[in-house]
Order: C-alpha cells, then structure tokens, then sequence
C-alpha cells in the first residue's frame, strides 16, 4: 500500500539532498546587497534605507538573514570617518531588510553590511552606497 509513498518519499528526499549539496557549494561571494527602491525620509532628518539581499547564482532573494555588523559612513563624498550608529528594523518583505540611518548630513554614505545567511557558513559581506538627505 505504501510503495508510491515510499518511492515519492525517496525522491523528495534525494531532491532535498541535491539541494543541500549545491547550498554548500555557495560560497559567500555568492550573494550581493543592493539597494532596493529609493530611501524613505522616517522624520527628524531620519532615513529608513531598504536594501535587497540575493543570491547571485540564481538571482532569487534570500530571506531570513540575520544582520550582525552594520556600518554607515561618508566613505562616497570623501569623509570615510564620519560615522553614525545604524538601526536594524523588522524586515517586511522577504529578502529585504530595512536600516534607520539619522546621518546629521546629506550627501553619500555607503553602508557596510554583514550577515548570515541560513546554510552559509561564512559570513556574507557586502556594501550599499545611498543618497541621503539631512
Ligand atoms: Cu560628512
């Protein structure tokens, strides 16, 4: 009664190793931040910053990531020592995750993001560059 359920149950189960065995073949350079829409102002010269995480082999959005370094500097107008703190919001869509950024001068900042990704043993680095307004 149970061979179908035993040969669909293989099967799944082989897919689910194949998968597994090409997630570890991703290394961290397999994935890249990007800015995801133009920043929006959050009041008293604050900014939320969205930015979008993918996988670049197959271009999809990678959830779930958790963020555990974050940097924000004026790197992008020359001023790569001028820094302010950065606050990481709840994620609303999958793959993007959110930043409020109250940068106290407008012009360009470059955030640097460290993260990981589930599946991924090494940490996923990368950098965003923003216009942001005071
Ligand atoms: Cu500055």
């Amino acid at each position: 009664m149970s061979c179908i359920h035993h040969a669909t149950g293989a099967a799944a189960l082989a897919l689910i190793m194949l998968a597994r065995i090409s997630g570890a073949e991703a290394a961290a350079g397999d994935y890249r931040f990007e800015l995801a829409g133009n920043p929006e102002a959050a009041g008293a010269g604050k900014s939320i910053v969205a930015v979008r995480l993918t996988r670049t082999t197959d271009g999809k959005p990678v959830p779930g990531a958790v963020v555990i370094q974050t940097r924000a500097d004026m790197g992008p107008d020359g001023m790569k020592e001028m820094t302010v703190p950065i606050k990481s919001l709840p994620p609303k869509d999958p793959g993007i995750y959110r930043f409020e950024i109250e940068p106290g001068m407008a012009g360009g900042w470059m955030l640097t993001l460290a993260a990981k990704v589930q599946g991924e043993t090494e940490t996923v680095k990368g950098a965003v560059t923003v216009k942001l307004a005071k």
